[in-house]
């Protein structure tokens, strides 16, 4: 459980990383903010509460993985793991430029905390798995962690991996499912709708926690309670906010994959309180 200083802390990181994010895309002048903003309280939770990770020693064999399924929300990855001492916090401003290692999507490098490349959406699920297996096999007890997205659920190998993983009762696997109802070109319920998530998830042998995504607390209590859940995977279905924390932002699909203009920064760092 995580005492009350713990919980400050967390939001603390979770709003200057939300600045970060907005920085390197304003200044990549492409790629895509709503996601990266409304998931941070859910990796903040991961790689400042939860995971077993060590950026002086990132390739032990005993680490907890992270796999970002839904790739295109890479910002959110590469500023935790600047924050948490993987790279300098300088390369967040070569996001996207030719030869640099933090590329649009995330492309595989160990060494800096990058497990898998992803970007093709519904692939990242049965890649978890797949180095959930093999912690078995290795007896090893790492957990392997999971970004998803409802945009990316629409996919039919997201599915296939789902099924794997009740199967195997993959017990030291653990998903976020960012449930924001927002696609790349609206709102899921308009073009396909996903829901009920939670039943679907249950149908193929999950264990399913329900939160409000962008509530630490709520965050923090889940990922406790999936370490402790025997014999099924977990999924932790989280309500949020594409956007979160910047209003003009919130909720609306348009900042699903632009950047911040100078305006719209300037209005952002403000309400971010970065002064
Ligand atoms: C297989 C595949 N098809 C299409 C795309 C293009 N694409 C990129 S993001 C996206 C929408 C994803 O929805 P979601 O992750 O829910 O969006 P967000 O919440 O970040 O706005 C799509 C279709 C892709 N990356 N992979």
């Amino acid at each position: 459980m995580a005492s009350t200083e713990k919980i400050a802390e967390l939001k603390e990181i979770t709003r200057q990383l939300r600045i970060d994010v907005l920085k390197m895309l304003h200044h990549a002048g492409s790629g895509h903010t709503g996601g990266p903003l409304g998931m941070m309280e859910m990796m903040v939770g991961l790689y400042f509460y939860k995971m077993r990770h060590d950026s002086k020693n990132p390739e032990s064999e005993d680490r907890d993985r992270f796999i970002l399924a839904n790739g295109h929300c890479a910002p959110a990855l590469y500023v935790c793991l600047a924050r948490a001492g993987y790279f300098a916090k300088s390369e967040l401003q070569n996001l996207r430029k030719l030869g640099s290692a933090l590329q649009g999507h995330p492309k595989r490098k160990p060494e800096w905390g990058i497990e898998m490349s992803t970007g093709s959406l519904g692939h990242g699920c049965s890649i978890a798995n797949g180095i959930a297996l093999g912690a078995r096999l290795d007896q090893r007890n790492y957990r392997v962690y999971s970004m998803h997205s409802d945009g990316e659920v629409q996919e039919g190998m997201f599915w296939e991996g789902a099924m794997t993983a009740g199967h195997y009762k993959l017990d030291n696997r653990c998903g976020f499912l960012d449930y924001n109802g927002i696609q790349i070109d609206g709102f899921n319920k308009d073009i396909k709708d996903v829901s009920p998530l939670e039943d679907k998830l249950r149908a193929f042998r999950w264990h399913v926690i329900s939160i409000d995504g962008n509530q630490m607390e709520e965050v923090v209590d889940a990922l406790d309670e999936a370490e402790k859940v025997k014999g099924m995977p977990t999924m932790i279905v989280a309500r949020t906010l594409l956007g979160k924390g910047v209003s003009i932002f919130e909720n609306k699909p348009k900042y699903h994959g632009v950047t911040p203009t100078d305006e719209e920064l300037k209005f952002a760092l403000k309400e971010l309180g970065d002064v």
